[in-house]
């Protein structure tokens, strides 16, 4: 086995290699850019070597770079991780002209899958089933056109250099063929410098159901299952699944035998992923093979108690598979969600800065967190603004889903927008509960993801309600136990007249829109948790998750009520997280410390510029709704 190997990568998927590889007792180089001189998977690796400035093609895409750094360091290997180089077959020939082995592919496999209309014809040939179309190399139009006549219409028109859904075109009728093949044409010489066409089938809103393959150098071949990766957004995965809502063992064992079959039709070796189009019929078709693990491996490992990234590093030794597919099996069902510094709520822009929080759900044998970065590191423009992998495993679909709904609300992160929130409604609407899952979906659904019905204010607004008052009412509780009269009735903020608490009037903003409530205090339900934020806090429910403020003034959510930085516990709670250290320059308005309360998180903030002189209790203390918290120093007293 090797005794050292770089990985030519960063983020997530270098920390998780290094990880297996420290499991093997191999010796890891990480290599990084200037952006990520002190980030994760360089402090986690043996040795580190710099690789140039921050953007990509300077340093992560530089394979004379990468070669040099494994030479000197004496690396064996490189595992090229997923992204950059993985697929890059200039980097795997370097590998080999260096007798460094590529824990990959063999270069032909790579170039056999680099154009899709080679590729299928590979597979045509393999007996592997393919849209029905036309994938030629006579690109004459008429050619094409009569083709789409005889198949009917829809047709979709697909760039044989495209991917990732570049270079598609629908086309609906056979009189706007000739204008539409014209145009992707032109597209694909934009966007590849190559216009070959094929014109296939147009499967309306299929499923994205992809095979994890595995071969090794001694003709063994066995597939890991299936994952489902039909909740993609402009085809980027948002959240993956394994095994395949309403997959059948018969259907199963059909789509992976057609996949080895693929694998084997090119010689393959390593880990690879056959990604097929399956159709409502229950038919599935080639899409594409990609040569490298997958971003969303996690999920099978879950349900299979493999790890695949040992796999790579014991074929790439030239050992066999470690199972034979008998001895593989399914136990389970496994989720994985993409956590991203992203905006749903506008387009989903990359939302870069520093995370001044980032507190993880506790991993457990059900919960576990791929991640790359830690709190008090930069989310960058240069890279993927991908936070972490959150993946759950439980017994059966339901119980998993519940494991990912909670995890995600368990999930604290401050200093970037994330899409938490969109990954919480997802995964909590009934459609998805219900595994009615295609690639339509997200633009199905939108209104209830986004919560634009009427029925999620409807459910939400007397929800948010119970929580203003609740908070209301524990700040009241404690103004009453500092006054000299605590069991006067007048402390009540709940307008109270020689009757029980009368309703209130409410005026709360949730999402973007604002409603009239009214209220009585009431327990909230025990499946509904209540975060708060800066601009007010999130209700996850089990309908999803809203976003709601105050639209009337305080109502007792707010700290610091008389908005001299008051650093009391503002009720009876625990202390969760001190987010500061002792000493340490802060800005006024970040947060100190956070305490939990009556299911409800709250904030203490910094009242001024200053530092923070002494923490008064440490996590999991119990304190006094009025105790004081800190001792605060501001800036130039
Ligand atoms: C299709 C299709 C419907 N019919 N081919 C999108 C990216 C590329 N991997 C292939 N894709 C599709 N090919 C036929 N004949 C629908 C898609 C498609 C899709 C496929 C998988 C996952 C997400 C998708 C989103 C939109 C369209």
């Amino acid at each position: 086995m090797f005794s050292k190997i770089l990985i030519a990568n960063r983020g997530e998927i270098a920390c998780r290699i290094i990880r297996t590889a420290k499991k093997m007792g191999i010796a890891t180089v990480a290599v990084y850019s200037a952006a990520d001189r002190n980030a994760l998977h360089v402090n986690l690796a043996d040795e580190a070597i710099y690789i140039g400035p921050s953007p990509s093609t300077e340093s992560y895409l530089v394979i004379d770079n990468i070669i040099q750094a494994a030479l000197s360091t004496g690396a064996q290997a490189i595992h090229p991780g997923y992204g950059f180089l993985s697929e890059n077959a200039d980097f795997s020939r370097q590998c080999d002209a260096n007798k460094l082995v590529f824990i990959g592919p063999p270069v032909a496999a790579i170039l056999a899958m680099g154009s899709k209309s080679a590729a299928k014809n590979i597979m045509a040939k393999a007996n592997v089933p393919l849209v029905p179309g036309y994938h030629g190399d006579n690109q004459n139009p008429a050619i094409l056109k009569q083709s789409a006549d005889e198949m009917g219409y829809p047709v979709l028109l697909k760039a044989a250099a495209g991917g990732g859904g570049k270079g598609m075109r629908a086309v609906y009728h056979g009189d706007e063929f000739d204008q539409a093949l014209a145009a992707a044409k032109r597209e694909a010489t934009n966007s590849f410098n190559d216009d070959i066409m094929l014109v296939e089938r147009y499967l309306q809103q299929p499923r994205h159901v992809e095979i994890q393959v595995f071969c090794d150098q001694h003709n063994n071949a066995v597939h890991l299952f299936e994952r489902d990766c039909s909740l993609q957004r402009r085809h980027q995965k948002v959240i993956e699944e394994a095994p395949a809502p309403g997959m059948t063992p018969e259907l199963r064992q059909r789509m992976g035998e057609a996949a080895i079959r693929a694998a084997s039709a090119i010689n393959y070796q390593g880990a690879g992923t056959v990604e097929f189009l399956l159709d409502s019929s229950g038919e599935f078709f080639f899409m594409e093979m990609n040569t490298r693990l997958q971003v969303e491996h996690p999920v099978t490992e879950m349900i299979s108690g493999q790890d695949l990234v040992e796999w790579q590093l014991r074929v790439a030794n030239g050992e066999p598979l470690p199972c034979t597919q008998a001895q593989l099996n399914i136990r389970g069902h496994a989720f994985e969600a993409r956590i991203y510094a992203e905006d749903p709520e506008h387009d989903f822009l990359p939302s870069t800065g520093q995370l001044t929080q980032l507190r993880a759900p506790r991993e457990t044998s059900h919960v576990r967190i791929d991640s790359g970065v830690i709190e008090g590191d930069e989310v960058s423009v240069f890279y993927d603004p991908m936070i972490a992998k959150l993946v759950v495993w439980d017994s059966d679909r339901d119980r998993a889903l519940e494991r990912l709904t909670d995890a995600l609300s368990e999930y604290r992160i401050a200093g970037v927008t994330t899409n938490i929130p969109f990954l919480y409604n997802l995964a909590s609407s009934g459609p998805f509960r219900r595994g009615d899952v295609d690639t339509g979906f997200i633009d199905e659904h939108q209104a209830e993801i986004f919560h634009r019905r009427k029925e999620d204010l409807d459910y939400a607004a007397p929800l948010a309600a119970q929580a203003i008052l609740a908070a209301q009412n524990q700040s009241a509780q404690k103004v009453a136990e500092q006054s000299s009269e605590p069991n006067s009735p007048w402390h009540l903020m709940n307008h109270w007249r020689n009757s029980n608490s009368s309703p209130q009037q409410l005026r709360i903003n949730i999402g973007e829109q604002q409603v009239k409530v009214t209220a009585e205090t009431r327990q909230l339900p025990a499946n509904i948790k209540v975060v708060r934020d800066k601009a007010g806090f999130n209700l996850f429910t089990p309908q999803g998750v809203f976003h709601c403020s105050k639209s009337q003034p305080d109502l007792g959510l707010d700290q610091n009520q008389d908005g001299s930085g008051n650093l009391n516990a503002p009720m009876n709670g625990t202390v969760v997280t001190l987010l500061v250290e002792v000493g340490a320059a802060v800005i006024k308005g970040e947060t100190l410390l956070v305490m939990e309360a009556m299911k409800m998180e709250h904030s203490i903030t910094a009242p001024n510029n200053g530092r923070v002189r002494e923490f008064f209790y440490q996590p999991g203390e119990l304190v006094d709704g009025g105790a004081e918290l800190l001792a605060f120093e501001m800036e130039g007293s």
